[in-house]
């Protein structure tokens, strides 16, 4: 199906083949990656008209060189896809054509008989969609059935406007070319030159004649065995209907069909949006209710400052999106508090937040999945092998959550420089975005604050933070006495989806265990 020429000794490009009468043909989805080795026929990219799409193969085996061509961008015949590095020798699948239509047109009233039109080798393809009804008017071009193969699926137009007199297919029928589809009532002038015979009409018995449908240029792909137009990992659905769902951003593997084989009708798509807008699922939360709250009293009203809009926002997806649980413990910080002390004397300024962060990175190590976040798919996780803390700090503007990296490579001086310079540098509204990319975990501490404990918002995309509280002395029993112990209030909120009960409570037990003894942290 695909062009193939030479280009050096072992680079060949592989082009667009002729899929018809398409001109500028979007790209969709990119099935291969620079660097596979790929096997002859395998589908390369996915393209997309209106009408169809189809998997598009590459004739050759090879290893993908380089990829010219990005999702999004309007390909033609002959347009390099990819280039393949020592394929085989040329396995060139004749190109499909379509077959010619003879020119006719009538001017008077006419039944003309639509018939299936070359779709290629195939035979025996099943109608799964009648997309008019009798005594509907339909425009030419507009799409009667869908007829699929195992392959590929492919609505149908007529090539002539006209009323629906009679359906000549049910649901289920096999139809080979030439098979009457249906009978169109039009008029001379609306035969396109498209079509074959017709017949005028007659009152008594209305005689049809055999028409061809011409396919259509945004259906004239034929079902041909190397096109497929239901990518392997997909649902079940016409072309429009996935078309309709890109644009309205649906994925239709969480869409149930209930057409035949499990076929995502028009009914389905609207029916899972209805439900989504209607269910509580965030885009349609009640609305509280707007309150005059001058009739109770004196008022002011302070517009939000942009930050607030930002985190606000950004929470509140994290807030519907991730499935928190938090939990927490309480650490013994007698000896880090010792130490702190033993530190302020000589001058040297450390809170607990620096050993805190060390604490995490240590943790971090031992449970990677702490430190990580879910892909697009949200079907694989990404560890990240980088130690990158967002520490959220409070400013006159609001809260940002700039970054500190690498914080195993710094030592607690180091880090406590680097927070009083960052948190500075937050308060005069002097951060730059990049200050405020890639963590891989949060602390969140209002223990300079007060509070008991609190429960933080998973600040996606990561999968946990840490909240902090503020420390308080305690009376432990040690098994004989209460002994006067200073604690430290901690809390993990966690994405439940990643990370289960008791990897989050081995995470806080190991956090603990740590920042209780600190000698690890000093090394
Ligand atoms: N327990 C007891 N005392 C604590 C403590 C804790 N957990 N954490 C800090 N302190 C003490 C510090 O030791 C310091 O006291 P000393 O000067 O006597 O040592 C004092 O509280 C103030 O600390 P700090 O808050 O200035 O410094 P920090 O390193 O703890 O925190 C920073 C730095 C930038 C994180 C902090 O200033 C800040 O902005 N906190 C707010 C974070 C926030 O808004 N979180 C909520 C996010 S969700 O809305």
């Amino acid at each position: 199906m695909i062009d193939e020429i030479c280009t050096m000794s072992a680079i060949k490009n592989i082009e667009l083949p002729d899929i018809g009468d398409f001109d500028e043909v979007e790209v969709i989805e990119i099935l291969v990656n620079i660097g596979d080795t790929i096997a002859a026929d395998e589908s390369i990219i996915t393209l997309e008209s209106d009408k169809a799409s189809m998997e598009i193969p590459t004739p050759q085996a090879g290893v993908v060189a380089n990829i010219n061509v990005s999702i999004g961008d309007k390909i033609k015949q002959g347009d390099v896809v990819i280039e393949l590095e020592n394929s085989e020798e040329d396995k060139k699948t004749p190109k499909p054509t379509a077959k010619k239509t003879n020119e006719s047109k009538q001017l008077n009233t006419q039944i003309v008989a639509v018939n299936v039109p070359d779709i290629g080798d195939f035979d025996e393809v099943e109608v799964i969609e009648i997309l008019t009804a009798v005594g509907d008017n339909v425009s030419e071009e507009d799409s009667i059935i869908t007829l699929e193969s195992d392959k590929a699926s492919m609505e149908i137009p007529t090539p002539v406007s006209g009323k629906v007199t009679d359906i000549n297919v049910k649901l289920g029928d096999k139809l080979s070319l030439g098979d009457l589809i249906l009978n169109i009532e039009t008029t001379g002038d609306s035969v396109s030159e498209k079509t074959t015979d017709t017949t005028p009409i007659a009152p008594a018995k209305p005689e049809t004649a055999p028409l061809a449908v011409a396919p259509s240029p945004a259906s004239k792909p034929t079902l041909d065995q190397s096109i497929s137009t239901l990518p392997s990992s997909e649902s079940h659905a016409s072309p429009s209907i996935r078309k309709m769902a890109r644009e309205i951003g649906v994925d239709l593997s969480r869409v149930t069909g209930t057409g035949q084989k499990g076929r995502i009708l028009d009914i389905d798509l609207k029916g899972y949006v209805k439900q989504i807008l209607t269910s509580g699922s965030g885009a349609s939360l009640p609305k509280t209710p707007v309150i005059d709250f001058s009739k109770f009293g004196e008022v002011e009203t302070v517009a939000l400052s942009r930050i607030n809009k930002l985190s606000g926002k950004h929470l509140s997806a994290c807030w519907l999106n991730i499935p928190h649980v938090t939990q927490f413990d309480e650490v013994n910080i007698d000896q880090m508090e010792a130490f702190r002390q033993e530190q302020k004397n000589k001058g040297i300024k450390l809170t607990p937040l620096v050993f805190i962060m060390k604490a995490v990175i240590q943790a971090l190590k031992k449970h990677p999945r702490l430190n990580a976040s879910l892909d697009e798919s949200e079907e694989n996780l990404i560890l990240k092998k980088y130690f990158n803390l967002g520490i959220a700090m409070d400013t006159p503007n609001g809260l940002v959550v700039p970054v500190i990296k690498n914080v195993e490579k710094k030592s607690l001086t180091e880090l406590a420089t680097e927070l009083a310079e960052t948190s500075a540098k937050a308060r005069d509204g002097k951060l730059k975005p990049g200050d405020m990319q890639g963590a891989g975990f949060t602390i969140s501490s209002l223990g300079g604050i007060g509070g008991t404990q609190f429960t933080p918002i998973v600040n996606s995309p990561e999968v946990a933070i840490l909240g902090v509280s503020r420390a308080q002395t305690k009376p432990i029993w040690d098994g004989k006495n209460f002994i006067p112990t200073l604690t430290l209030p901690l809390a993990l909120s966690y994405d439940h989806r990643v990370i289960d009960g008791a990897q989050g409570g081995r995470f806080m037990a190991d956090l603990n265990s740590i920042l209780s003894d600190i000698r690890e942290i000093l090394l």
